[in-house]
C-alpha cells in the first residue's frame, strides 16, 4: 500500500537556488539567505533517512484558471528563467515524471467533481516554483514528480472558494497515493507573506537589505509558523482567508491548504527548519512526518 512518507512547506524564492552555486544555474552568488539555505540544508539530511518513490508538489506559478492540471509527459529538459529575476534564476532543469502516479491522483480528483486535466505537452515550460522547490529538497533529481497546478480561485472567486477546492484535491491526492504502490513527499512550494520590494540592491545577496516588508507581515508570518508548528493546523487553515488577505500570502494558491489536507490536518508537532525573508517575503521552512502524534 502506498502512503505519504513526509510533507513540507517548500518555499521557492529562486535567490535561494542562486545563492547555492548549483551547476545548473548561470548566474554566481558570493553567499546569501543562509538561514532558509541552512533549513534546506537540514530538511534534506531528515529525508536522506527516509526511502520514498516520488515528489508531489503543488506550485503557485504554475497558474490554471480551468481546472487543476498536472504534468503527463515522462521527461522535461529546458531552461527555466524567472521572469521578474533574470539575474539570478537562469536554470537548466531536467526532470522525470512519474506520469502512472499523476494520472491516479488527476482521475481520483475527477472521481470527486474536481475539473482536471493532463498536461500531454512536450514542450510546456516547467514553472520555476515547482523546480526550485524541487531542487532545494533534491537537487540531485533522482526522484520523479508529479506537479500539480494552482487552480487559482482565489484570484476569480474567493479565498474560500480555493479553501474547498484544495482541502478536496488533498483528500484525492492522499487516495490516490494509499491505493498506489508509491511511498511519496508532498511539497507546498509557497511563501507566507508576500509583499516584495520593488527595488533590488546592487548585489543581490547584500544581507544588509534583506529584512521583512513591515511589522504587519512579520506579525502575520509568526501567527502562522506558531500554528503549524504546534500541530493546529485546522485553525490554519480557518485563519487562510485573512492571512491570504492581509499579508498579501502566497498561500492564495492555495499549496499549503492541499498540503494541510493531504496530510489529514495534522496534530503532530512539526519539525520548523528555518524561518527567513527574501526580498521582503517572508518564507518558512517546515516539515512534517506523518503520524506522529502531539507531544
Ligand atoms: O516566487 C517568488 C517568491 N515567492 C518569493 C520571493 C521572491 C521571488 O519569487
Ligand atoms: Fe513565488
Amino acid at each position: 500500500m502506498g502512503r505519504i512518507v513526509y510533507g513540507a512547506l517548500a518555499p521557492h524564492p529562486p535567490h535561494l537556488v542562486y545563492a547555492e552555486n548549483p551547476p545548473q544555474n548561470e548566474p554566481r552568488a558570493e553567499c546569501g539567505w543562509e538561514t532558509l539555505r541552512w533549513g534546506y540544508e537540514r530538511l534534506r539530511a531528515d529525508l536522506a533517512k527516509i526511502p520514498y518513490d516520488t515528489i508531489v508538489v503543488l506550485s503557485p506559478h504554475w497558474q490554471t484558471y480551468v481546472g487543476t492540471h498536472f504534468l503527463g509527459v515522462e521527461h522535461f529538459r529546458s531552461l527555466s528563467v524567472d521572469p521578474v529575476f533574470p539575474n539570478l534564476f537562469r536554470y537548466h532543469y531536467e526532470l522525470d515524471v512519474d506520469v502512472p502516479l499523476a494520472e491516479a491522483i488527476c482521475s481520483a480528483a475527477s472521481d470527486d467533481g474536481i475539473v482536471t486535466k493532463m498536461m500531454r505537452n512536450p514542450d510546456f515550460r516547467v514553472d520555476y516554483g515547482t523546480i526550485v522547490a524541487c531542487h532545494l529538497v533534491n537537487p540531485s533529481w533522482d526522484k520523479p514528480i508529479v506537479s500539480i497546478s494552482s487552480q487559482r480561485s482565489a484570484a476569480f472567486y474567493s479565498v474560500e472558494v480555493m479553501q474547498e477546492h484544495m482541502v478536496a484535491l488533498g483528500r484525492a491526492t492522499r487516495r490516490a497515493i494509499e491505493a498506489s504502490d508509491r511511498r511519496v513527499v508532498l511539497l507546498a512550494s509557497e511563501s507566507l507573506s508576500h509583499r516584495h520590494f520593488v527595488t533590488e540592491p546592487p548585489v543581490p545577496e547584500d544581507m544588509s537589505h534583506e529584512h521583512v516588508t513591515n511589522h504587519h507581515q512579520y506579525l502575520w508570518d509568526m501567527k502562522i509558523v506558531e500554528m503549524l508548528r504546534s500541530g493546529h493546523t485546522r485553525q490554519v487553515v480557518e485563519q487562510m482567508p485573512e492571512f491570504a488577505e492581509q499579508a498579501v500570502s502566497e498561500a492564495d494558491s492555495g499549496a499549503l491548504t492541499w498540503l494541510i489536507a493531504a496530510l489529514d490536518f495534522p496534530t503532530s508537532r512539526a519539525e520548523l527548519y528555518g524561518y527567513g525573508t527574501v526580498i521582503g517575503t517572508g518564507n518558512a521552512v517546515i516539515g512534517w512526518t506523518p503520524g506522529e502524534p502531539r507531544p
